[in-house]
């Protein structure tokens, strides 16, 4: 069995990682990484991880990187877990990968938009009235082609969950947070209800919950705003 040691941050994508080493089920560590004191730039970080981005799955000491491969890897690694549908036709792997791209790709840079739109303009102020404004609106559509998609089921894939939702749950979480409405969206606020209470899903927030509490402890906690 490898030795499995997961790089997190709270409310950061290294939750949808986290979920899936929970729903697998398998033993692993976590290990925080400070954000607010860019921790994931210091010389020790970027040896393992030169891009500086959580998450970062160390495998018997070996670093993985990238959410679309690390959830990759736990798939294939573990496949009796079931984290994406089983498939042996080469174009239905293909298109799983590219909704795993699609979330990493798309979804994931508009939901940096709507949450760090200082990263887009360094004048604080204006990046909240303008590139929030237009990350919503992205947004907006995203999750529309999403609500519609979830009226065929409860799920990405229909009955049964996959790493999708995982990554599902932490976008609406993450948007939501900060004041995202999702009035408009019944079949992704109910996704979001059955997620949490999902038993691997309260185990992965317990984890967080633990980091945030450590944050809070020496100062370096960064609340969603
Ligand atoms: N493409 C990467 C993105 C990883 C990423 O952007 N992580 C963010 C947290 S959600 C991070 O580490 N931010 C710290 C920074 O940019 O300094 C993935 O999908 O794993």
């Amino acid at each position: 069995m490898p030795d499995l040691l997961l790089f997190v941050a709270p409310n950061t994508c290294a939750r949808v990682p986290t979920i899936a080493l929970e729903e697998i089920g398998v033993p692993f560590e976590t290990e925080l990484v400070r954000i607010a004191i860019n921790q994931q730039g210091s010389p020790e970080f970027l040896k393992m991880n030169p891009k500086g981005k959580v998450p970062t799955l160390l495998i018997d000491g070996v670093p993985l990187t990238e959410n679309v491969a690390i959830l990759s890897w736990l798939n294939a690694t573990y496949p009796e877990a079931n984290l994406l549908p089983k498939t042996d036709n080469t174009l239905d792997a293909l298109a799983q990968t590219a909704d795993l791209a699609f979330f990493a790709g798309t979804v994931h840079p508009t939901v940096t938009r709507i949450a760090m739109p200082v990263k887009f303009i360094a004048d604080k102020a204006l990046s909240f009235e303008i590139v929030r404004p237009v990350g919503i609106q992205d947004m907006h559509k995203i999750m529309k082609m999403i609500d519609a998609r979830l009226e065929n089921g409860p799920w990405w894939y229909g009955d049964s969950w996959s790493v999708l939702d995982g990554y599902l749950y932490w976008v609406w979480g993450r948007i939501t947070a900060i004041g995202y409405p999702g009035e408009g969206f019944p079949n992704i606020q109910r996704h979001f209800e059955l997620s949490n209470a999902r038993p691997a899903i309260q185990r992965a927030m317990a984890r967080e919950a633990v980091n945030v509490e450590i944050l809070k402890a020496d100062g370096h906690y960064m609340a969603p705003r």
